[in-house]
């Protein structure tokens, strides 16, 4: 699966009675105007479906109406078909309908199709030269320009053999279509079948469905699972983008499954009212279209009031092309590259059309200058889905985007998503934060060099720090924690960032005191080591290097971030009376109190561990009171030295007896 196939939907468009139907019957044997009232009023209401083989390949046409009427059944129709069979009666030439299926042809992005100059039977050679070169003169400029003019006659069958070739070499020359999108069918017609429940028939406009698979019918919102297919009106497995198909879904109700309605995988969409649109205003339209004019809005199968609001100036002349928002008066479901047909309300007209961009979660400011040049990147990149996707991400909110937020904005699968990335991977326009998170080159530089600033304003302000702790540096940075944990492995690992004494630094920092902060550095922490495990309290801190207590205070907290002194007895362990003790003496700097709690040198400390460990070792265990014999020491130092060893994970307590944690 995932391989481009030749899934190939054909269309027919020219004016009524120009033998559009004749010709596909010729060609398929099929009576495309099937319906009972398609039969009464002898000309077809709903698309017919066909299927022909061409070269081989099963090609399905679809045989559109060309009543002006009908306008909007064509629109459906043409937006999931590949080339056109562009019709028209060698006796009449070029009539309105010619010109307005052109026009839709043209705005739904069809590239591909031949013309069929039909009823050659009903006239002389020298007409069919005349109108021949009128049709010429028609197409020039337009997606028909080089297509072949062929006469035939869907009656006699002259020209026929022609005819055949020339749609052959159109069927050869279509690009195929990729079966590996988010499957998703605009709803055409919907019945229910005796035993089988509700059926819908429609086009997918992408991915491919199979029996099984869940889906959500929007913008209902209603779950069901598809319990059979037919596609060209036999039994499949599988339904894909461009086939003329029918599911059965039993769990949805019929009554309540309408045209325009759209089946898709719940998780990717969502109804919409405001979509981002390129529109082309037709060349032939009297006035401009103004700012804010209510128009009625074609895509898929829907079709729906709605409201356009030009996105620079307050008009779009005739043959201009530019950005509009849609209000729809209904929510509907459509996605980024969808193509859309706008007509006037009365009298009905078609004026232009275009592609979706996006939809929107809300209107756009159309004030702000970047809001425009946004708009239009997003309209640019939108175009190819590798230019999208690398959009996508390099707008992120957050800074980057996991797989699953960029597979559903983008509306690509996540297993494709990830071979569209390494392309702009490779190029280092994205950068994978992990496996499945991914940010753009620009952003990542942005925002790494935010966090250096950061980090250089810390050491600007506390030069005698070592540095900030991860956890610090997270909260003041603001990021959600997977991207900041990303961006931090970047720094780290582009050596922009260093990490020492658990914390994190400029590689080029060091640690700045004045000279009499140095002096009162190294008596404070001779202090402490000479009192291994008699350590000094605060108050006899200040009284034996007599020293003012904010100095001693932050010589104290420097030594801890150096890990040269360690704080054995957090604040919050101490009891109410203990800390009522403390604080009278402290200011509260850190979110500890310094000098609140029992303090060690490390030396003492690493001593301590190295008695604890050989005595456990030796004797399996040990009595908690014995540890102050061992120290020489007393119950006081002893016990939260023991309850700090229980904390870090080296043992563990049981009653009054202390174990090593590794032997269990
Ligand atoms: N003589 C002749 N009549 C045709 C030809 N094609 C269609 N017709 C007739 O023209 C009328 C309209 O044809 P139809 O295929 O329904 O036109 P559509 O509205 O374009 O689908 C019918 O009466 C057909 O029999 C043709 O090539 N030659
Ligand atoms: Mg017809």
């Amino acid at each position: 699966m995932g391989v481009a196939q030749k899934n190939i939907t054909l269309g027919t468009a020219g004016h009524i009675d120009h033998g559009k139907t004749a010709l596909i019957k010729c060609l398929t044997g099929c009576d495309t105007d099937h319906l009972k009232a398609e039969k009464e009023r002898g000309m077809s209401i709903e698309l017919g479906f066909a299927p022909c083989s061409v070269s081989g390949l099963e090609v399905g046409i679809v045989d559109v109406p060309g009543h002006e009427n009908f306008i909007k059944t064509m629109v459906a129709g043409a937006s999931g078909i590949d080339g056109a069979i562009f019709v028209i009666a060698a006796d009449d030439g070029v009539m309105p309908q010619t010109r307005e299926h052109l026009d839709i042809l043209t705005l739904l992005g069809v590239k591909y199709g031949i013309v069929a100059l039909t009823k050659v039977d009903c006239v002389d050679q020298q007409r069919v030269g005349n109108v021949t070169a009128e049709i010429k003169d028609f197409l020039a400029g337009t997606f028909l320009e080089e297509a072949p003019i062929v006469p035939v006659s869907g009656i006699t069958g002259q020209g026929f053999d022609v005819f055949y070739e020339a749609l052959k070499e159109l069927v050869g020359a279509i690009e195929p279509k990729r079966t590996d999108g988010v499957f998703r069918l605009p709803v055409e017609r919907t019945f229910s079948v005796k035993g089988y429940g509700t059926v819908v028939t429609g086009i997918p406009v992408a991915g491919s469905g199979k029996i099984g698979e869940a889906m959500v019918l929007f913008p209902q919102g209603t779950k069901g699972r598809i319990k059979a297919i037919q596609v060209y009106k036999r039994d499949s497995e599988i339904a894909m983008v461009g086939q003329c198909a029918a599911l059965n879904v039993p769990q949805w109700d019929y009554k309540t499954v309408k045209r325009g309605n759209v089946v898709t995988l719940g998780e990717f969409f969502q109804p919409q009212q405001w979509y981002l649109c390129r529109l082309h205003v037709l060349a032939h339209i009297k006035s401009p279209l103004k700012n804010g004019t209510e128009i009625k809005f074609h895509t898929g199968t829907s079709e729906i009031v709605a409201t356009v609001f030009v996105l620079e100036g307050n008009t779009v002349s005739a043959n201009n092309e530019c950005l509009v928002q849609i209000r729809l008066n209904e929510s509907v479901v459509a996605a980024p590259r969808d193509r859309f047909i706008l007509r006037t309300l009365s009298p009905v007209q078609t004026i232009g059309g275009g592609m979706i961009v996006e939809a929107l979660p809300k209107k756009l400011k159309r004030k702000h200058a970047q809001t425009i040049h946004d708009a239009s990147d997003r309209a640019r990149a939108v175009l190819i889905e590798k230019d999208f996707a690398e959009y996508c991400i390099k707008t992120a909110e957050a800074f980057a985007v996991n797989e699953t937020e960029l597979s559903i904005r983008t509306k690509i699968l996540p297993e494709r998503l990830k071979a569209i990335i390494t392309e702009p991977a490779k190029q280092d326009k994205v950068l994978y934060l992990d496996s499945k998170l991914y940010i753009h080159t620009d952003t990542a530089d942005n925002v790494q060099k935010q966090l250096l600033n950061i980090v250089s304003d810390f050491h600007h302000n506390k030069p005698e720090s070592p540095g900030w702790t991860v956890e610090q540096f997270y909260e003041t940075s603001q990021l959600k924690k997977d991207v900041f944990d990303g961006l931090l492995n970047l720094l780290i690992s582009q050596g922009k960032l260093v990490e020492r004494k658990h914390r994190l630094a400029l590689p080029e920092h060091q640690e700045t005191f004045s000279d009499d902060e140095q002096e009162l550095l190294q008596s404070i922490e001779s202090l402490f080591k000479e009192r291994q495990f008699n350590p000094p309290k605060f108050e006899e801190v200040i009284e034996q290097t007599a020293a003012a207590p904010e100095k001693v205070q932050k010589i104290l907290r420097i030594l801890i971030e150096q890990e040269q002194i360690i704080r054995i007895e957090t604040p919050h362990q101490l009891s109410g009376g203990e800390r009522a003790k403390h604080k009278s003496g402290f200011h509260l700097d850190d979110s500890a109190a310094i000098g609140a709690g029992l303090l060690f040198h490390s030396d003492a400390v690493e001593q301590a561990r190295q008695i604890l460990i050989s005595f456990i070792n030796k004797e399996g265990k040990l009595e908690s009171v014995k540890f102050k014999y061992l120290l020489d020491t007393t119950r006081k130092f002893a016990i939260p030295l023991l309850d700090y060893f229980d904390r870090i994970g080296l043992t563990r307590r049981e009653g009054y007896t202390r174990y090593l944690k590794s032997r269990g």
